[in-house]
């Protein structure tokens, strides 16, 4: 099998041609009706093809898509499917099947909107980096990990935020490049500088289709860093909903099964917390940055015990995440949590000369949110063999030691 993803959806991201023939797909009447009107006040005509399959030759349609996408609600531009075709040869009945599988209205007016993120991905070496932000024991303070972020820059050195980024790539349906290309980043980046500390890496389920077939790259990255497996940590955010769960534990059970460790993000965050923590037995629960930075609110210290009391049943460890006070870090250890993230303990970071030099990190500490689904890979360095197929069999252990090291 080949060893990179060419052909597949987080190969590379898809662009809305700007010239062609532009050829929009409903099945609903009152859509292809408003189309139509939109089109005749813009002095253009939608050729109607076929039913529901309508056609505009022109030379301005990115300004079509995106009139259009405004004209419609968002639900009709959902239903709506939208390509440009560039061969005048094609017959109706290849349209019609090539729409069916096309991007739907908001997805291609996303693209043209965000066409000037598309050099970044053509460029992938040169404008994607990772920044690390350390993880650190709380009793001791000692640095057990770092959790990659991923960073973005123009071709011409301007940064990127990713709070534009990353629902940029959401809206036109680059988030399998974006996932993928955060998690090669951050091992590429890492593979610099790291010693035996475990990386954490963020990861979104829906961008792995199959797990043996999508990590991969991920795996190739690794070995190419010279990074252990072992010294990963792949975190999913609850903030990406997670809509299936039995998705999930396939994953999970992947990455265990290559000897890598699993962590839930933003644990607290959602009301399906519970259910998933019970459910998945994380090898590392990070709280919910609110949660955190409520500490020692009363409501928030039960919280937090709860989820300490759970995850310590399994062999679990707890890790605060965003931890911006002294006195939050105390009131999470007197709790029982085991680890601590945050600007109090240290801000992510560039490790590499060359992008320290041209990219600030960060705006304000509010702005940045270190839990966005940006594709962060986490790696945990352990240096434990195989573990076994269950959390709670398999974590303990070769947690504990994290602590005692
Ligand atoms: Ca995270």
């Amino acid at each position: 099998m080949a060893e990179d993803c060419a052909g597949c959806v987080c190969s590379s991201a898809d662009r809305t041609a700007a010239t062609g023939r532009l050829v929009l797909a409903t099945a609903v009447d009152h859509t292809a009706t408003a189309l139509r009107s939109l089109a005749l006040r813009r002095g253009v005509r939608l050729e109607p093809l076929a039913p529901g399959l309508l056609s505009l030759q022109g030379t301005d349609l990115a300004q079509f898509i995106a009139e259009a996408r405004r004209e419609l609600s968002s639900v009709e531009a959902e239903e709506v499917r939208a390509m440009v075709v560039d061969r005048p040869d094609l017959g109706d009945a290849l349209l019609l099947r090539q729409a069916m599988s096309a991007p739907t209205l908001t997805a291609a007016s996303a693209r043209v909107e965000h066409a000037d993120l598309l050099p970044l991905f053509d460029d992938e070496q040169r404008c994607f980096h990772s920044v690390y932000q350390p993880i650190v024991t709380l009793a001791q303070r000692r640095t057990i990990g770092y959790e990659a972020l991923l960073r973005a820059t123009t071709p011409d050195g301007a940064a990127v935020w990713p709070d534009v980024l990353f629902p940029a790539a959401e809206a036109a349906g680059w988030t399998h490049v974006l996932d993928r290309v955060g998690r090669t980043t951050a091992l590429r980046d890492a593979g610099r500088w790291l010693g035996e500390e475990l990386l954490f890496i963020n990861f979104i389920p829906t961008s792995i289709y199959r797990p043996e077939v999508c990590l991969r790259t991920t795996e190739l990255a690794a070995r190419q860093a010279g990074v252990q497996l072992s010294q990963l940590v792949f975190e999913v955010t609850e903030g990406h909903q997670v809509h299936d769960l039995d998705h999930l534990q396939r994953v999970f059970d992947y990455y265990r099964s290559r000897n890598c460790k699993v962590a839930l993000d933003d644990l607290g965050a959602g009301y399906s917390s519970l259910n998933m923590l019970v459910r998945l037995q994380p090898d590392i629960v990070k709280l919910d940055k609110d949660v955190v930075q409520a500490l020692p609110d009363r409501v928030s210290s039960a919280v937090v015990a709860a989820i300490v009391q759970i995850t310590h049943a399994y062999g679990g460890l707890v890790l605060a995440e965003c931890v911006e006070t002294a006195e939050q870090a105390a009131a999470a250890a007197d709790l029982g949590v085991d680890l601590g993230q945050g600007w109090f303990f240290g801000r992510p970071e560039a490790r590499t000369p060359r992008r320290a030099a041209t990219v600030p990190e960060p705006r304000a500490s509010s702005s940045i949110d270190p839990s966005l689904p940006d594709a962060a890979v986490a790696l945990h360095v352990s240096g434990q063999g195989p573990r076994p197929g269950t959390a709670a069999e398999g974590s303990a252990p070769g947690l504990s030691g994290l602590l005692v090291r």
